[in-house]
């Protein structure tokens, strides 16, 4: 069957940013003569001091480095905020949704807005927090997330949020990596009518590591919650004696703007580090030409702002764009499987951007959900987190978008700060299932295992030849693990960790990770990391974890475990791994599948041979190749005699 393809309409084409011989001039123009097209595009932000110098980046090991706009100064939050003031001071800035639909919604102008983290921003400094120092914000989907997000940036100290998801052990080792003396969170959050105690979590997490003095306690549920003198600071009281004037300190481009941490194919998260001016450029670009974003228009992205999608299209990237940002607080099915829809006519969204696993949960649900909603104030729809299956794709474009709106499914990562490869709806004939074409200034290639280019069409893994602006700058307090991670599997190149085709009309298919991480719901998670949650265990001896299919959350966990000599495996015993993961980790990393095995498959050197487990993982068992280098062979035998019956 032919693929489809879907062009662009001629409505788009004629009204949007950006056409389709304008993205070829723009794209032509941006690799050929980077430091032109991006002294031009920096233009687009305000500095206080502009830069003179561009582009100053270098993959190679012999002069390594990552620089953009070095010499320039600029406050993130003056460009979020301070700049729109004089022309839109009164448009609402961020509109919130509550989990529950029985609760009032609240709209925030940029004025009120900037108000509010001016005095947030002053809380903090009467905290002791200083520029360069980290902050840790463990909040829920609130409009005082961004308030303090954009506090943080406006005294230049370096945020890291850590999803209100996670487990109090996750936050404590996240808190300990950076050094965090100041914790942001709230009594508890509030996802689907379930209650998640978050200051309880921290209180937990400042039992297993040291040197925090603060902990500011938001109010959102009420919820009595234990106060430690000296330490815990009440939000509201907290402000209320702050002045509502806080100058935007003067940063360099290159000063760090945030942590985020993410998971790596070994060890434990990774830092991962943005700077200003670079990102600021970047998310901003990004945001206005993937959504064809203008002022006034009301856009809705669903990221949770614990992941970068948050970041950048929640918060950074809209609001640079004097836009206007939903922020929604609960999840797709609560009460019922018509929210999303029903917030979308509520607010008039005409930008929706989404993640493919609750596209697929939804579509189970049935079309009725959504058909009961208008829906008329769609215009564009987006993707983003993982692969999006084609089903999908169709359902998204015919039931929710009913045919109108193209689909911007947007490739990129923690590390890019931005989207990297999407269509632009103006631009760009639809492929259901294909990220389609790269960003300005991004040149993908792929390679061979051996690093020799693919040309044309072909597959391989996805490298990036040259630097953009929004690229991460270090592995914070791991400079040599930033080099290492990403610019020596193939020397010269960025390495995304995906594997991808490109067709013959330069089209990019990304085919999902070939290393050590998985992709749950759109959250990446290390095989490694929940490895050694397992190991943890006093019961367990050995674990090795690979990704199987999962009909909605695109991959699913299955963990090999042996346990210790003399510990017979039992129901039981599955059931406290699953919980111990959770206690771990979070409830992001639970186990899908607990195959216990007296053996794993390994070769003569020890090395365990991932391969065979995710064929086995995938029931994919008639192809498990070349058995013969193992130390045991029967060990294989075992494992497919004993595989546990798949609901
Ligand atoms: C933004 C974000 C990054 C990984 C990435 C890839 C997968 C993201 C995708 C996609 C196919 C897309 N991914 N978007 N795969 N099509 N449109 O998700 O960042 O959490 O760091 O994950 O997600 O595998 O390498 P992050």
């Amino acid at each position: 069957m032919a693929e489809a393809v879907y062009p662009v309409p001629a409505a788009w084409a004629a009204n949007a940013l950006v056409d389709a011989a304008r993205y070829e001039a723009l794209y032509h123009r941006s690799v050929t003569e980077p430091e032109a097209f991006w002294a031009e595009m920096g233009q687009r932000i305000d500095w206080i001091r502009p830069y003179t110098t561009v582009k100053q980046t270098s993959f190679a090991e012999a002069d390594f480095g990552i620089r953009w706009y070095g010499d320039g100064t600029l406050n993130l939050s003056a460009n979020c905020l301070d700049r729109h003031l004089a022309v839109r001071g009164d448009s609402v800035a961020i509109l919130w949704e509550p989990d529950s639909p029985t609760e009032p919604e609240r709209r925030i102008t940029y004025r009120q807005l900037h108000e509010q983290v001016c005095r947030f921003a002053n809380l903090l400094k009467a905290r002791g927090v200083k520029r360069g120092d980290r902050v840790t914000l463990y909040l829920p989907m609130v409009p005082e997330a961004a308030v303090a997000m954009l506090a943080c940036a406006r005294i230049g100290a370096i945020h890291s949020i850590v999803f209100a998801g996670f487990s109090p052990e996750a936050l404590a080792g996240r808190i300990a990596d950076c050094d965090s003396a100041i914790v942001v969170t709230s009594d508890e959050g509030l996802r689907g009518g379930k209650r998640v105690p978050l200051k309880a979590n921290v209180d937990e997490a400042l039992t297993h590591c040291s040197g925090v003095e603060t902990v500011i306690v938001l109010r959102r549920t009420g919820a009595p919650v234990a106060m430690v003198a000296g330490r815990d600071v009440d939000w509201h009281a907290g402000v209320a004696a702050q002045s509502a004037d806080c100058p935007a300190e003067e940063m360099n481009a290159e000063d760090p703007l945030f942590i985020l941490y993410t998971s790596g194919s070994t060890g434990k998260p990774k830092g991962v580090l943005h700077t200003t001016g670079g990102y600021a450029v970047w998310a901003s670009l990004t945001h206005e030409l993937v959504f064809d974003y203008r002022p006034g228009q009301v856009y809705w992205c669903a990221a949770d702002v614990g992941w970068v999608t948050g970041h950048s299209y929640v918060v950074y990237g809209p609001l640079m764009n004097g836009g206007t940002t939903v922020m929604f607080e609960g999840v797709p099915n609560f009460p019922d499987p018509s929210r999303f829809w029903q917030v979308v006519d509520k607010f008039q969204v005409e930008i929706f951007y989404g993640a493919p696993t609750a596209l697929r949960a939804l579509m189970r649900e049935g079309d009725e959900w959504v058909k009961q909603t208008s829906r008329a104030s769609l215009r564009l729809l987006g993707s983003v987190g993982e692969p999006i299956n084609p089903e999908a794709w169709e359902w998204y474009h015919k039931v929710v978008g009913e045919g109108r709106c193209p689909i911007v499914d947007t490739w990129w990562q923690t590390e890019t700060g931005g989207v990297m490869i999407s269509p632009l709806p103006g631009a760009t004939a639809l492929k259901p299932g294909s990220a389609t074409r790269p960003m300005l200034g991004v040149q993908p290639m792929l390679v061979d295992n051996d690093g020799t280019p693919i040309e044309g069409p072909g597959e391989g893994c996805l490298v990036i030849a040259d630097s953009w602006p929004g690229q991460m700058r270090t592995v914070w307090g791991d400079h040599e693990r930033f080099f290492q991670t990403y610019f020596t599997t193939f020397a010269g190149k960025y390495f995304t960790g995906d594997g991808c085709r490109r067709d013959a009309d330069g089209y990019y298919w990304i085919t999902g990770r070939i290393d050590d991480v998985i992709n749950v719901s759109g959250h990446r998670m290390g095989t490694a990391e929940i490895e050694s949650a397992l190991v943890a265990h006093a019961k367990v001896a050995e674990a090795a974890v690979v990704g199987m299919p999962h009909e909605i959350k695109g991959q699913g966990i299955y963990a090999y475990v042996t346990t210790n000599a003399g510990i017979e495996p039992d129901e039981a015993l599955r059931k406290e791994l699953v919980q111990w993961v959770r206690h771990e980790i979070g409830p992001i990393a639970t186990p899908d599948v607990i195959q216990f095995a007296p053996g794993l498959p390994k070769t003569r050197s020890g090395k365990i041979m991932r391969r065979i487990l995710r064929k086995i993982a995938e029931n994919d068992v008639s192809s498990l190749g070349d058995t013969s280098t193992l130390a045991d062979p029967s060990v294989v035998d075992n494992l497919l005699a004993n595989r546990p019956h798949l609901a």
